[in-house]
């Protein structure tokens, strides 16, 4: 009954089973302590990173929005099946989806027989896109998904006709290389002969800018990085005090990869309820907790071709900061 004392708990915490609390364990157990940046997107985190997508720092957003209204009918007309046939158009990481309607409206004009599905870690990102859609493009099919992305591709094989699949914002500089290149090749496959990606990739260029667009002046990358603590503290009952913490993001010119960290402004202990643990940090540690890859061309080539694919077209802004791919099984 709820008036009983519970005498239990103190001796044996209830430790929670859930994605979340495993993976946090396992994160804050080892050396270096990392977390993934997939956990940033709980409904704060999303909204979050969509004001990201407009900072003037941040370059990705704006430049593949861009590209991809410039190349809007090369685009669809590569993605359109030839010969009429329905095409299942699955997109992974959807978010709110602001520059992929550039493509839906395209292929819709053109009158393609095709069902969006957009897949989505956050179903707060992804109700909002669905209620949009409905809105602004009411005779759109619509087949919505909750999941990560790996769980979306199995799914894959069930579709009977033509396929495309969308990955954009380079989403896939979040994988360090070797899941990078696991991730293609699952995906590699689940495709016919006539299926299509379309992978959008951030490409080197200034250090200065990647790191300013992880480092922007009106703190909102900072307060996206901290708030993977705040879901904690709410989510699994950590104590975590976001003042002793500090965001961090440096560029790596060598492996060209942006890295994030959150670093310890002294040494503190930290508990998570939910694990029944409490974690020991020292003054100045760090966890990693992204990791954002930036690509050259001949990269891209090279793990198109470790993964079964081929590329088939780059479309790319006149500067040459980002490149959305598409990429088709490979002969
Ligand atoms: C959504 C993974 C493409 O890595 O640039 C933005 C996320 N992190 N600012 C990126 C992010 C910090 C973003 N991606």
């Amino acid at each position: 009954s709820p008036t009983m004392p519970d005498l239990v708990s103190s001796s044996a915490p209830v430790v929670l089973d859930t994605p979340l609390a495993r993976h946090v364990l396992s994160g804050l157990s080892r050396q270096p302590r990392t977390l993934s940046s997939m956990y940033f997107y709980d409904e704060v985190g999303s909204r979050l990173f969509q004001q990201i997508m407009e900072l003037p720092e941040y370059y990705p957003t704006r430049t593949e929005f861009g590209l991809l209204s410039r190349h809007r009918a090369a685009i669809a007309a590569a993605l359109t099946p030839v010969d009429g046939a329905p095409l299942h158009l699955l997109e992974l990481g959807a978010g709110d989806g602001l520059k992929t309607k550039i493509l839906l409206r395209e292929l819709l004009s053109n009158g393609a027989d095709f069902t969006y599905a957009p897949v989505d870690i956050s179903p707060s990102a992804l109700q909002e896109l669905s209620q949009s859609l409905s809105l602004e493009l009411p005779t759109l099919r619509v087949q919505p998904l909750t999941a990560e992305y790996t769980a979306a591709l199995p799914a894959l094989s069930q579709v009977p006709g033509r396929k495309a699949v969308l990955f954009l914002g380079s989403n896939i500089g979040n994988f360090l290389p070797p899941d990078r290149l696991t991730f293609l090749q699952q995906l590699a496959r689940h495709l016919a002969p006539d299926d299509r990606l379309l992978f959008g990739f951030d490409l080197r260029k200034d250090p200065r800018h990647i790191h300013a667009a992880y480092d922007d002046s009106q703190g909102v990358t900072a307060a996206f990085n901290l708030n993977l603590l705040t879901r904690l503290n709410h989510e699994l009952q950590a104590d975590f005090e976001l003042e002793q913490w500090q965001h961090f993001p440096q560029y790596d010119p060598l492996e060209g990869v942006m890295r994030s960290f959150l670093v310890s402004r002294r040494a503190q202990q930290v508990h998570v309820g939910a694990l029944g643990k409490t974690f020991s940090f020292a003054a100045w540690e760090a966890i990693h907790t992204e990791n954002s890859y930036k690509f050259t061309l001949p990269q891209i080539e090279a793990l198109a071709q470790a993964a079964g694919l081929r590329v088939q077209e780059v479309f790319t802004d006149e500067q040459h900061w980002f490149a959305d791919v598409l990429l088709a099984p490979a002969e």
